[in-house]
């Protein structure tokens, strides 16, 4: 049975399961859901037994939280492998889902209160410099390590391809910075993308979302 994704895009945990399965060159069908209401959480929780997207069935078999999924596909999947054999590696790139969660997500997460959360007026323009300022503090050291991998001849975060390392990173920052035309996909990544910046000196920054983000198919229409 072809793989089945249910999402919610274009928001960054859903893109993550996106961007691994057109690497991995997996087929699927997407079942977009928009919003919170309560059709929308009835019928995922009907299917997963929660209400978060991503969500995906394969077979029998139903899987939610995109670094689940990630990890699902890379064990039953050929392709090029989103986690790594090597343990030193597989180390690096929990390391670095890690810190997607806690440095990259605190850093941003003050954007987030505005975009989602309904806030407004001078709080909400606070929340942006408090989030640019944290995101730039981020992506300081996102752009030591592209330095130093560059110097090894990589152009990603752990080893010589691109990992879930990569994809987790790159797709929450490269909101901040959207490749050319992306903005226009979707109203909601406009506004994040007006407001949101890396700051100077971030070209290898730049650079590698866009390399993560060229694997995100366009959206039907665009
Ligand atoms: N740990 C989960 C988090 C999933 C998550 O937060 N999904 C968001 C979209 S990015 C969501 O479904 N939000 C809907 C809501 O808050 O009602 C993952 O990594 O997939």
């Amino acid at each position: 049975m072809t793989l089945q994704a249910t999402l919610r895009l274009p928001s960054p945990n859903n893109t993550k399961v996106q961007i691994a399965l057109a690497y991995k060159q997996i087929s699927y069908e997407i079942d977009a859901v928009e919003g919170s209401g309560p059709e929308t959480i009835s019928k995922l929780v009907k299917l997963s037994g929660q209400a978060l997207t991503p969500i995906i069935k394969h077979n029998d078999t139903v899987l939610y939280d995109s670094s689940a999924i990630l990890r699902y596909i890379d064990a039953n999947f050929d392709g090029p492998r989103l986690f790594s054999a090597d343990r030193d590696e597989m180390k690096a790139i929990e390391g670095w889902e890690s810190y997607h969660k806690t440095e990259v997500m605190t850093a941003m997460r003050p954007a987030f209160a505005v975009f989602f959360g309904g806030i407004t007026g001078p709080e909400a323009d606070a929340n942006i410099t408090r989030a640019n300022a944290g995101i730039n503090e981020v992506t300081g050291q996102v752009e030591e390590r592209l330095a130093a991998q560059a110097d090894a001849g990589s152009d990603w975060l752990v080893g010589d391809t691109m990992t879930a390392a990569d994809i987790f990173v790159a797709s929450f920052l490269s909101l901040a910075e959207l490749p050319e035309g992306y903005a226009d996909w979707n109203p909601l990544w406009k506004t994040v993308d007006r407001v949101l910046t890396l700051g100077e000196g971030r070209e290898r920054c730049k650079a590698h979302f866009h390399r993560v983000l060229s694997f995100l198919p366009a959206p039907a229409g665009v």
